[in-house]
């Protein structure tokens, strides 16, 4: 069953009819590019084909009811709110999700009531970007029961601002515009090389089968959350970098400038600085290779990468390096920790032919340190959020 079959499913068990409509947007796995996108800089991520459906009608009274189907097949309904009444704060937990972007697009006119009943397949805490898919996959329903139709690509950009907005501000989480981006704009087969600061983007194909390569994702169930995490403390220290060098971003360091930068900084701060200007010349070199059709050598970059999270911006864990150390070990040609870290998920770039050879170490690995068996799934481009049934 689809993530769409099931939000309509649970509608109807819950409201006794069809929904008017049933919109869904995708996790996403961040080929490269981490914590760049609020230093202004480059992402690089694809749109998983794990969804979260919104199934919805509108209603004439102002009053917004909210219910997620759970894993384990129950309703879970939250109190319905009146939207104009909405503010920061109230509702919280999961509900807040939904109930932010509401409070944004009440601003930009969009204040009619709905009943929504949320459904699907993307892993929560997982660095897999569940709350953006929610986000994304509401604030399309929102719209489309509003009447507006299929965004085009620059609105789409818009509409993740205003569900990164929802976050910041009504969920308080300061997250940057990686997740929403990826999960509204990107498309099947390619991967979104974009642009935070311009927000220029490019599709850039990314056949990893055709190339007899597999993306393969290795979540390591343990569950990060960017309110409690390092996350605001990372950003905070980027932004007082920024400060201190005189820049508005720390995108405007270049290679170049980056020892001298590095000489005038505090210790605490050098290190996330090399991280974020290294990492976006990554983001960068990876864009070229696949552009080039060199799948195969982003390998290193990968590992860079991870090896910079580990040590200068300190977002990894034991877990993360462990599925990242064995899968290298077992033949993967680069591993890297995808998302904000604290927890949550590696990928592998591997030969189709070492898989399982992968797979099969990166397991052992985790029995042998007593942690909890790892999730273990490839991942293809999937599409981008939109709408699934009228
Ligand atoms: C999380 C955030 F939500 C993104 O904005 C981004 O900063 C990412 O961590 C790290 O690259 O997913």
């Amino acid at each position: 069953m689809t993530s769409a079959e099931a939000a309509a499913g649970a509608f109807r068990t819950l409201h006794g009819t069809e929904p008017c409509g049933v919109w869904s947007a995708p996790g996403r796995v961040n080929l490269i590019g981490e914590h760049t996108d609020y230093n202004d800089g480059f992402v690089l991520p694809f749109a998983l084909p794990h969804r979260l459906a919104a199934a919805g009608s509108p209603r004439d009274d102002k009053v917004l009811t909210l219910a997620t189907l759970g894993s384990d097949g129950r309703i879970q309904q939250a109190d319905p709110v009146r939207i104009p009444d909405l503010c920061p704060g109230e509702p919280d937990g999961w509900a807040a999700y939904p109930a932010g972007v509401a409070w944004v697009l009440r601003e930009h006119g969009i204040d009619g009531g709905a009943d929504l009943v949320i459904a699907g397949d993307v892993p929560t805490g997982a660095g897999l970007s569940s709350s953006a898919a929610i986000e994304c996959a509401v604030a399309l329903a929102l719209l489309g029961l509003a009447g507006h139709g299929d965004p085009d690509r620059a609105r789409r950009a818009e509409i993740a601002r205003w569900a990164q907005r929802a976050e910041n501000e009504f969920v308080g989480v300061p997250t940057g515009v990686l997740d929403q981006t990826a999960s509204l704009c990107c498309v099947e087969g390619h991967v979104l090389f974009l642009d935070v600061r311009s927000g220029e983007s490019e599709q850039v194909p990314f056949d990893a089968e055709g190339a007899g390569l597999r993306v393969l994702v290795i979540d390591t169930r343990v569950k990060h959350a960017h309110g409690e995490s390092g996350y605001g403390e990372r950003r905070r220290g980027t932004e007082r970098a920024a400060e201190l060098l005189g820049v508005e971003a720390l995108r405007e360091v270049t290679g170049d400038g980056l020892s001298s930068a590095l000489g005038t900084l505090p210790a605490e701060l050098a290190p996330l600085v090399r991280h974020v200007v290294t990492e976006n010349d990554r983001v960068v070199e990876v864009a070229r290779l696949l552009r080039e059709g060199r799948m195969a050598d982003i390998g290193p970059v990968l590992d860079a990468s991870h090896v910079s999270m580990r040590d200068d911006y300190r977002i990894s864990c034991p877990e993360l390096d462990l599925a990242v150390d064995s899968a290298r070990e077992a033949g993967a040609l680069g591993a890297r920790m995808t998302g904000g870290g604290f927890g949550g998920s590696a990928i592998a770039l591997v030969r189709d032919t070492d898989q399982q050879a992968v797979e099969n170490a990166v397991n052992a690995a985790f029995e042998q340190a007593g942690y909890r068996k790892p999730r273990l799934f490839t991942a293809v481009p999937s599409a981008g959020a939109g709408q699934d049934r009228p």
